[in-house]
């Protein structure tokens, strides 16, 4: 029984109030956005018909449905020829509700749709940026079930699918569902419904909501944030010690014909003193980098030219603070 079927949407001040939380991916078109209207059972993403892609960036909704508070986050498609992987994986990456992590991912499908090698660039991409034990989380969800009929039923429709598509059913958790995004409001809830026993099914079978799942598009952030923090750790220590190791040059100094190599020691020392950075803006220069760094990485593409960090919407003092730390680290 629904107990409260309004909609809200997440303060993002506040840490999420949901118990689960949920994301739809996918290929662009799949039917993402309809299926989380259907789930919050209210229209609050974008959802139509459109060559191109319609969501362009992560969005949220938090529910309460059938008893269980929900947030659903809908995300850009993947393969869609306006977004590259990279702005994919920036996406994502910038999402601040995906950071913690997710109870359950849907694969969204379309039923019908003609699966060619375009289809199969998209389950690589998924792989690389929401990492490959993204299965131990998912379920498929089969949008455009009224396709289906007692004469081709989902398991037939599944037998008929290119073997990498079956495998990847195969190994999610939670199987694959159909659900219909156009039916009357009764089936409309009725497929919220399924989807919503379905995503507490996963949870109960991964030891309940204390698991959640974080995307390998985080990992690496993690890992070259820590990298980025302890060389600019080292590299202070280093500057410290040519510091101390000039002054003491300097101290021995002491004729007056030496008067030139003591100026000399002491402009290099004040130029050493401008280069130490303190603690907050390296490491804040340090989570920027590291991210750029990442998704270059995630995605094996060229590095991020400084006119992309500009793009990222960082600040000009960020830029300049990067800038210094790209000479650090050279
Ligand atoms: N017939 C039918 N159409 C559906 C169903 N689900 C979604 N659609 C339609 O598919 C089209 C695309 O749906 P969206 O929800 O915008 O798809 P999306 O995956 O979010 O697309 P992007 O945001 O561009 O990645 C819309 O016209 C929807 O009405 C369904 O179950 N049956
Ligand atoms: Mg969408």
């Amino acid at each position: 029984m629904a107990t409260n079927d309004k909609w809200y949407p997440p303060s993002p001040d506040q840490e999420s109030s949901a118990n689960l939380r949920v994301v739809l991916i996918g290929k662009t078109g799949t039917g993402k956005s309809a299926t989380g209207n259907t789930i919050i059972g209210d229209d609050v993403f974008e959802s139509r018909s459109d060559p191109n892609c319609v969501t362009q960036d992560c969005k949220v909704g938090q529910k309460e449905r059938f008893s269980v508070k929900l947030e659903v986050i809908d995300t850009p498609g993947f393969m869609d020829p306006m977004l590259s992987p990279e702005n994919i994986a920036e996406k994502f990456a910038s999402c601040s509700c995906l950071k913690s992590g997710v109870h359950v991912l849907l694969l969204v499908l379309r039923i019908g749709h003609r699966y060619n090698g375009n289809d199969a660039e998209a389950m690589k991409l998924i792989a690389k940026i929401i990492g490959e034990d993204f299965v131990h989380h998912a379920v498929v969800v089969f949008t455009g079930k009224e396709q289906l009929d007692e004469s081709n039923s989902l398991e037939n429709h599944i037998s008929k699918l290119p073997n990498e598509i079956k495998k990847i059913i195969k190994s999610c958790k939670g199987g694959a569902i159909a659900i219909s995004n156009t039916g009357s409001p009764d089936e409309r809830k009725e497929s919220a419904r399924k989807i919503i026993d379905k995503i507490q099914d996963i949870v109960r079978q991964n030891g309940g909501s204390d698991k959640q799942y974080r995307m390998a598009v985080f990992h690496g952030i993690e890992r070259r944030i820590e990298e980025g923090r302890r060389r600019i750790r080292e590299s202070n220590t280093q500057i410290q010690e040519e510091i101390r190791c000039l002054r003491s040059e300097m101290d021995k100094l002491t004729r007056a014909d030496q008067h030139d190599q003591r100026q000399n020691i002491e402009r290099k020392i004040q130029h050493l003193e401008t280069q130490p950075i303190n603690d907050d803006t390296a490491q804040s220069a340090a989570t920027h980098q590291a991210y750029f760094r990442s998704i270059s990485d995630i995605i094996q593409s060229i590095p991020v030219p400084t006119s992309n960090i500009i793009d990222f919407g960082l600040g000009a003092a960020t830029v300049a603070v990067i800038a210094v730390l790209m000479k650090v680290f050279k």
